[in-house]
C-alpha cells in the first residue's frame, strides 16, 4: 500500500537549527499528524546535508574534522525535534553508507546513459550559497567585483575552471514546461510556480555536478578525486532514503523489492522559497533522467524575518525554537508560527506579537473557553453529560460544526493551514458568545432544564475543536480530549461521535497567562 510521503529540505550541519528549521519541519509534522488522525499510512522524512566547501570550511574554522563537526551539528537537529514534538519516521544524513552508495550508483549510471557528461566548467561559485553562476548571471557591480546574485547573500564569487562533470539540464526544459502545464498542482504556491515557469522558459544550462579542488563530498567511483556536488547530492535523499534502488546498486544494499514503491512519488515536498529552484527544476529534471516519476506537489513557504531583520551570522540574531518551548510551551510555539503568517507568504517573528498572539488566542479564547465550559458541567451537572442525543449535532451560534469540519479538512488537505486555524478560531469564538449570551449561571436558576442540551451542544463542539487543532497542539488536543471525556483513540470521525454520558472534569489551565 502507497503511503503518504511527505519530506523537508535536509538542513546544513554548518549551524545549530533556528526557527527557520523549525518552521519547515513542523509544518510537514503538522501535515503528517493531519493525515495519521484522517487514518492514512505516512512516512515522514527529515535529516541533514553534511558535505560541501561550507561545512568543510565550517569544520576547518571549529578546529574539527568534517564528519566529527557533521556528527555534532546533525546530532542538535535530531535532537530538537522531539523537542518540539515532531514525529518524524525517518531522519537521513548525507553522510551515511545507504545514502553515499546509492549516489554513487547513480552518479555511474547517468553516465552511461549520457545525461552526465565530462567537460570544463568555467565560471564563478558561491561557497556560501553552493551556487554556480555564469559571467551573465554575476556581472561585475561597479567596483569590478563579481558578487553572488542572491539579494540575500551578496558575498563574493570565488573565479572557477575546472574539469568537471555535467548534468544535461537543458535537455529537460520542454518535458519540465510540459509537466508544469498538464499538473497545476506540482508547483505550489502558484505566484511562485510562475517565477519557476518563466526561468525554465528562457532555457536551461548543463549544470556542472562535481568538484575536484577539495574532498569533503561523495566520491565519483570512476573519476579519482572528483566529488560530487553538493546539491545534486543532497536532493538524492529523497529516493535514496525512501530505497530507491538504482541500477548497479550491489545486491547487498539493496532495499527489498517494492519498498521504494510503496512512498515514492512524494506526495508533498516542503521547502523554504529560497531553494525552490533546486527543488522545481533540477530535481524533477533529474528524477525524468533516472524515469522515476515526480513528486505530486513541491510546496515552496517564505521567509521570516526577526524583528523586522533578516536573521544573520554577522546580525547574531538567529532565534532559538527554544525560547518560546520554554517560555510558553511547545503547542503555543506551533501555533503561533502558523497563526502569524499565512503558509506561503513572508512575515516576521517578534517576540512581543508571540505575547500577544499567546495571551489573546490561547490563553483568552481557547484556554479560558475550555475550562469555564468544563467546569460549568462539573457545577450544574455533576461533571456528565445526558445519555441519548439531546441534539442531532453541534452548532456554535449558528455555525454548522460538522460543516465546518469538513471546511478544516479542504484547508489542510491544500496545505492552508493558516485558514484551517482561521476556520477553527471562528467555532472558539462563536462558542465563547455563545456562553456569554445564553448565561448558564443564570439558566440554572430560571430554566435548569436547558442546561443538559446546552452543554451536550458545547462540549459536543469542542471536542471537534480539539480533534482539528490536534496536528498543530498534540499535546493541549490530548488534555482537552481526557478532560472532555472522549474514550479510546481519536481519529478525525471521532468528533462526529455524540458525547453522551460522557465525564467531564477541570483540570489544570491549558495556557496559563504570561
Ligand atoms: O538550503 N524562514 O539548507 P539550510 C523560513 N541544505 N524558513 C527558513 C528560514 C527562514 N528565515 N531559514 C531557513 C539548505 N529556513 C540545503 C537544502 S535540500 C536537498 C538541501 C528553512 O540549512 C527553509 O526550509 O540552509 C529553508 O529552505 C531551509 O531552512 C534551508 O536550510
Amino acid at each position: 500500500m502507497k503511503k503518504f510521503y511527505l519530506t523537508t529540505p535536509l538542513y546544513y550541519v554548518n549551524a545549530a537549527p533556528h526557527i527557520g528549521h523549525a518552521y519547515t519541519t513542523v509544518a510537514a509534522d503538522v501535515l503528517a499528524r493531519f493525515k495519521r488522525l484522517r487514518g492514512e499510512s505516512v512516512h515522514f522524512l527529515t535529516g541533514t546535508d553534511e558535505h560541501g566547501e561550507k561545512i568543510e570550511e565550517a569544520a576547518k574554522a571549529a578546529g574539527k574534522t568534517p564528519q566529527a563537526f557533521a556528527d555534532e551539528t546533525a546530532a542538535k537537529f535530531s535532537g530538537l525535534w522531539p523537542k518540539l514534538d515532531i514525529l518524524h519516521d525517518d531522519f537521513i544524513r548525507t553522510t551515511e553508507p545507504r545514502h553515499e552508495r546509492r549516489v554513487q550508483a547513480i552518479f555511474e549510471h547517468l553516465l552511461k546513459t549520457g545525461d552526465v557528461f565530462k567537460g570544463v566548467y568555467k565560471g564563478w561559485y558561491c561557497v556560501s550559497d553552493a551556487t554556480y553562476f555564469t559571467d551573465t548571471d554575476a556581472p561585475p557591480d561597479e567596483k569590478g567585483r563579481r558578487l553572488c546574485p542572491n539579494a540575500e547573500c551578496r558575498k563574493p564569487l570565488t573565479p572557477m575552471e575546472e574539469e568537471a562533470y555535467f548534468f544535461k539540464l537543458s535537455r529537460f526544459a520542454k518535458p519540465l514546461l510540459e509537466h508544469y502545464r498538464a499538473h497545476p498542482e506540482f508547483l505550489q504556491p502558484a505566484h511562485r510556480a510562475n517565477e519557476m515557469l518563466r526561468f525554465v522558459e528562457e532555457g536551461l544550462h548543463d549544470q556542472s555536478i562535481t568538484r575536484s579542488k577539495f574532498a569533503w563530498g561523495v566520491p565519483v567511483l570512476s573519476a579519482p578525486g572528483h566529488v560530487v556536488y553538493v546539491w545534486f547530492d543532497a536532493l538524492l535523499n529523497y529516493i535514496t532514503a525512501a530505497g530507491y534502488n538504482p541500477p548497479g546498486l550491489a545486491a547487498a544494499a539493496a532495499s527489498p523489492a517494492g519498498a521504494f514503491e510503496e512512498l515514492w512519488p512524494a506526495d508533498v515536498q516542503f521547502v523554504g522559497k529560497e531553494i525552490y529552484r533546486f527543488h522545481a527544476v533540477t530535481w524533477p529534471a533529474m528524477l525524468m533522467a533516472l524515469g522515476l516519476p515526480l513528486p505530486k506537489t513541491v510546496f515552496a513557504h517564505g521567509w521570516w524575518t526577526v524583528e523586522g531583520q533578516k536573521m544573520s551570522k554577522s546580525k547574531g540574531n538567529f532565534l532559538d525554537p527554544m525560547e518560546f518551548v520554554d517560555g510558553y510551551g511547545v503547542d503555543a510555539f506551533r501555533y503561533v508560527l502558523f497563526r502569524e503568517m499565512p503558509f506561503g507568504n513572508d512575515g516576521d517573528f517578534s517576540r512581543e506579537a508571540f505575547k500577544k498572539r499567546y495571551n489573546s488566542e490561547l490563553a483568552n479564547d481557547l484556554g479560558n473557553l475550555h475550562s469555564r465550559v468544563a467546569q460549568m458541567v462539573e457545577k450544574y451537572l455533576g461533571g456528565r453529560l445526558p445519555e441519548g442525543r439531546p441534539v442531532d449535532k453541534p452548532t456554535a451560534q449558528g455555525i454548522d460544526v460538522f460543516a465546518q469540519s469538513e471546511k478544516v479538512a479542504a484547508a489542510m488537505d491544500k496545505l492552508l493551514f493558516y485558514d484551517a486555524l482561521g476556520l477553527i478560531w471562528e467555532v472558539v469564538r462563536a462558542l465563547n458568545e455563545r456562553v456569554d449570551k445564553e448565561k448558564p449561571w443564570e439558566k440554572a436558576k430560571t430554566a435548569p432544564g436547558q442546561l443538559p442540551a446546552l452543554f451536550f451542544d458545547m462540549i459536543w463542539s469542542l471536542r471537534a475543536v480539539s480533534v482539528w487543532i490536534q496536528p498543530f497542539m498534540p499535546a493541549t488536543a490530548a488534555k482537552m480530549q481526557a478532560q472532555l471525556g472522549f474514550k479510546g483513540p481519536v481519529s478525525w470521525e471521532s468528533l462526529k461521535e455524540p458525547p453522551a454520558g460522557a465525564a467531564v472534569k477541570k483540570e489544570a489551565g491549558l495556557f496559563p497567562r504570561k
